[in-house]
């Protein structure tokens, strides 16, 4: 019989590798599987109870914000206070960061960012959601309050992030530098256990994910590097839920974008929230993320906490060729 090796026992096992660490990140990321459990019940009972639909609100970024998503905020918040090393969180559904009260005898070293639900649009509708989370080092001197500095560090300097995909089955993906671990929620015995070790992603593949909607709205380099894909018979699948999209490349290889549009020439995904994230469990997992103009995405400098960036991510040949086509057709342009 194998063994089964919970999320718990993972992260303890893998501290113990570095003879510096100090527990205070497991801690961190167990507060996080915490959550993520919670959300989940609350989602899997979503057309049961009375948290469907909009809250009649908008977000700092003007989007319609869903009762779910305030309530994974909420939950977010209360878990990431547990453990005592979390002393500040910025979200995307929170308009500044906040600053967690500290809990006695406790040194808080890290800051926390998260989309706690993205791809709300999908909730009314049974459809796969996730929760987006990335943790810094707070920079400022930790016997003060704590600062946006802490929050506006590049991607680089991330020291682990992940995301939990609420699908067909539940599962947390996340990375701390040394690669990238899926573990699968076992709801007979409410554990998040070890199901996908050292995810590699493909080298290219078959899907390419896109809101085509938007052709029009595409620059000329990327409208042809998608009608590429077409001519090359890719499926083409998107969900709207960016944490589904990118989960399916993950193990199926295929190619992820968001370029600018006219209605959002900056993009539309948050650079802190969601970018930044997912880009480095992206690169962990062999792949590779850049923005539409072609920069490293974890290498953009963070200048406010609703930052948006445009994105492009996936199996690194076809990040490759995708850049190919951009150099080739923007060179064309005007
Ligand atoms: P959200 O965080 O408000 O849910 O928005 C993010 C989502 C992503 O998950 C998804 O890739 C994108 O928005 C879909 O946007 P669009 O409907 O414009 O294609
Ligand atoms: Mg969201």
């Amino acid at each position: 019989m194998t063994k089964i090796v919970t999320l718990d026992e993972f992260i303890i096992t893998s501290q113990k590798k570095y003879n510096d660490a100090t527990g205070s990140l497991t801690r961190l990321l167990r507060d996080i599987g915490l959550a993520a459990k919670i959300v989940n019940r609350e989602v899997n009972k979503a057309g049961l109870v009375n948290i469907l639909g909009l809250d009649g609100s908008e977000n700092i970024t003007g989007d319609e914000v869903q009762k779910l998503d305030i309530y994974a905020n909420e939950k977010m918040i209360e878990c990431l206070g547990y453990s005592g090393e979390c002393c500040g969180i910025a979200s995307e559904e929170l308009e500044e960061f906040i600053e967690l009260p500290p809990v006695p005898s406790k040194k808080a070293e890290y800051v926390v960012v998260t989309d706690p639900l993205d791809g709300s649009s999908n909730i009314d509708v049974n459809v796969s959601v996730g929760t987006i989370f990335g943790i810094y080092k707070r920079l400022s001197d930790p016997s003060g309050p704590v600062q946006s500095e802490d929050f506006l560090q590049k991607g680089t300097e991330m020291v682990a992030a992940g995301y939990v995909l609420y699908g067909t089955s539940t599962i947390l993906v996340y990375t701390t530098g040394n690669g990238v671990n899926g573990f699968t929620l076992d709801p007979t015995i409410g554990e998040f256990c070890l199901s996908h070790k050292d995810i590699k992603m493909p080298n290219s593949g078959n899907y390419y994910s896109v809101n085509q909607g938007y052709y029009l709205k595409f620059d000329l380099e990327m409208r042809r590097y998608i009608d590429h894909c077409s001519d090359l018979n890719l499926r083409l699948r998107y969900i709207g839920s960016m944490v589904s999209d990118i989960h399916r490349i993950m193990f199926q290889g295929g190619i992820f974008l968001y370029p600018n549009t006219r209605k959002y020439p900056q993009g539309k995904l948050r650079l802190l929230y969601e970018c930044n994230p997912m880009a480095m469990i992206i690169e962990q997992a062999g792949g590779r993320a850049v923005t539409a103009t072609l920069e490293r995405v974890l290498d953009l400098e963070v200048k406010s906490l609703h930052q948006k960036a445009t994105i492009v991510m996936g199996s690194p040949d076809m990040v490759d060729e995708m850049i190919r086509f951009v150099e080739k057709y923007s060179a064309t342009v005007g």
